[in-house]
This record gives structure tokens, sequence and C-alpha cells, in this order.
């Protein structure tokens, strides 16, 4: 009896997106999604802080434009102190810089057959910057968190509608997780204020978890003495089978690798063409579960281990390359990385409703002349 309702009253959750995957071609709405939500131009893989503008960018509702000199931040919630901050004293606290791979958790979606309707990624919804600011746990200290605290929710000063839900954009974390010293309160992105798409005036940034954690326009950090159901949360970003599936929290970023596209472009298709001889493939890898350990090129189905540079920090992608002989005829490239604690990248889509994590491999077919 119990069991019959709990599953009635799922099947009346709001869906985290709109319909039912699809095998069909893309849709308005999904194109409407893709051009406000750029991705990052493979060939940007090539340096590796993510050159301004080109970072990708991922919004769910409207880009809220924030006067900085009104703005201020409240912490509140199961502490000692409530804090209100703006962002003059925001800067005088102890800072930090730290480079972070940020991907979004349904980068890949558009591959997935069939495509679940949403951000219709391919495989470039990702970049690096370095980002500099206050220490979430210093702040937390000094408002001094209850015992019985789980979880801290951070609210972003943007709202729309999802899944038939009206809300605002908020996510929360574990209190373990959010009293790591490398969560920042970021105010700037490669050493400049934060652009309005990526959180003007302060931004969280979790390094490691998909970037859905990393709230932008921050205006609220609440301490919870219970799990925190909002939408973002309990409804959206969760590996689902379908859509009667509770399914399970999407966190941490799945290893994956990227290669810059040897050769030239045909505008239209994006086929590659490169002249027979010596190239040198080259791209970047990344992991939020641990670092990267080895990356392998396919050529024409065989793999061959590259060589790893080193990455910036724990959490920002390492360049690899491979140096190549391209003869004359078709090929097909493919890069796939594995990481410090075994997982590789899988060689099929793996499948689940929402389209979260995937790390399918990468493959570039080029014609050599
Ligand atoms: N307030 C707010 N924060 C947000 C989002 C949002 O829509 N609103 N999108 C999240 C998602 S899904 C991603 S992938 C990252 C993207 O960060 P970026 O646009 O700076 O690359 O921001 C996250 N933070
Ligand atoms: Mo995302």
């Amino acid at each position: 009896m119990t069991k019959q309702i709990s599953r009635r009253r799922q099947s009346v959750k709001p869906a985290a997106h709109s319909g039912e995957p699809t095998h069909g071609p893309l849709t308005a709405e999904e194109l409407q999604l893709a051009v406000r939500n750029h991705s990052m131009p493979l060939e940007a893989l090539r340096e590796a802080t993510t050159p301004p503008g080109l970072h990708y960018v991922l919004t769910h509702f409207d880009i809220p434009f924030i006067d900085a000199d009104s703005w201020h931040l409240r912490i509140g919630g199961a502490v000692q102190r409530a804090v209100e901050i703006n962002l003059r004293a925001l800067r005088r606290d102890p800072t930090i810089s730290i480079p972070v791979t940020l991907e979004c958790a349904g980068n890949g979606r558009s591959l997935l057959h069939p495509r679940p309707l949403s951000q219709p990624w391919r495989l470039e919804g990702v970049g690096t910057a370095e980002w500099t600011g206050v220490p979430l746990a210093y702040l937390l200290a000094q408002a001094g968190v209850d015992e019985d605290a789980v979880e801290v929710v951070f609210t972003g000063a943007d709202a729309g509608i999802q899944g038939g839900v009206r809300q605002t954009y908020a996510r929360s974390l574990p209190i373990k997780e959010a009293m790591r010293p490398d969560v920042v309160l970021a105010y700037e992105m490669n050493g400049r204020e934060l652009p309005p798409q990526h959180g003007y005036p302060l931004r969280l940034v979790v390094p490691g978890w998909y970037g859905m954690a990393s709230v932008k326009w921050l205006e609220s950090i609440q301490v919870l003495t219970h799990p925190f159901e909002g939408f973002q949360q309990s409804v959206a970003y969760r590996y689902q089978k379908d859509a009667d599936d509770a399914g399970t929290p999407v966190s941490r970023i799945k290893v994956r690798s990227l290669m810059i596209p040897p050769g030239i472009p045909d505008f239209f298709t994006r086929s590659r063409v490169l002249s027979a001889g010596p190239v040198m493939l080259t791209g970047r890898a990344w992991s939020g579960e641990g670092s990267v350990v080895r990356v392998e090129v396919g050529i024409d189905g065989k793999w061959v281990t590259a060589h790893l540079g080193h990455p910036a920090g724990p959490f920002a992608w390492c360049e690899w390359t491979l140096p190549w002989v391209a003869d004359r005829g078709e090929h097909e490239l493919a890069c796939r990385a594995t990481d410090a604690t075994g997982s590789t990248q899988p060689l099929e889509q793996v499948w689940n409703y929402q389209g979260m994590g995937n790390n399918v491999v990468q493959r570039v077919k080029v014609s050599v002349e």
C-alpha cells in the first residue's frame, strides 16, 4: 500500500526537462538553448586556461544584471552568527586562486539515442579558468556552523520555471564538501571581475564537481540540518533510468579527454582535411574523481599511449600529446583517458534519462591528402 502511494507520487513528480527523449531531429527549443548556452570551440584546448569568452556557458534562466554596490551575500540558517557581507568587505578577506576545469553534467547529451530534450551539448561543454575569491570554509567558520548541520544550500539571483516549477536557482552541498579548503566564493575569473554570464559579482566554484554545483550570481548561503530538496537537487541532475526512477544524484566529473581536431575543417560539415606527414595530435584530459593517469589515442581502432603533461592544479585538465605520421586515406582518431580510481571512458554511449555524466570517447574522422 505504502509502496503504491509513493510510486503514484513519483509519477506526478515534475520532469527535469520537457518531454520524453526523442530519436527525432533537433527541435526549435533545443536550438534556442544551444545559441544561448555556447560551448568551447575544441581548438581552445590549446590553452591551459580557456581564453576569455571561449569558456562554455550554461544558464538555466536569464542572466541577472546585478548592481554590485547594493549587492550583498547573506549567510544564515544553522549557524551561530548570521552574516551579511558586501563585495568590498569580501575582497578584504583571505583569498585563494585555483585553476578549475568545469564541465556541464549534460555534456555529450545530443549524441545520445534517444536524445533527452534539454541543452543539446555535443562534447564541448567544458572550460578551465583560474578562479579567485574567498574560501567558503573561511566564511562558514566565521558564521559558526551548528553541530547538527548536514548540508549547505546556495541560492542565486536568477529565477524561472523548469519542469512546471517556479524557482530560484539553488543547489546544496554536503557539509563535508562545503568545508573543503578549495571550494571558493569567486569574484574573479582569470584575474578580472566575473563577466555577467559567469556569475557577476560572486559565484561558488566547487572543484571536481559537475558545473551545476557552482552556483552563479550567489546571494544566499543557508546551513541546513536536513537534506535540501529543491528542484535542481531532487528532480534535475539525477542519473535516472526513466521518468519514474528517483535516480541517484549527479556529483563529481567523470574522467574525459578531448582532442583538438587536426587539420582544417570543412565550413559546413566540420569534417577534417589534413596533409600527409607528421602531425602532433594533442588535447586535454580531466577527472573530478582523481588525477588522470593515462590517455590513449586510437588510430583506426589501434590504441597508443599518449604523453601526459602536468596539470596547473589538482582540478585542472592536463595536456596530452601524441606524434602521428598521417598517411593518405580516411582515418578515425579517438582518445580515451583513465583516472587514478581506474575509471576509463566508455567506447559506447552510456544512456540515462536526463543525459547526465556522459563521458564517451570522442571520435574524429580525418581525410588525409
Ligand atoms: N545561479 C545559477 N548558477 C548556475 C547555473 C544557473 O543556471 N544559475 N547553471 C549551472 C550549470 S548547469 C553549470 S554547467 C554552470 C556553468 O557555469 P559557466 O556558465 O560559468 O560555465 O553553472 C551552474 N551555476
Ligand atoms: Mo550544467
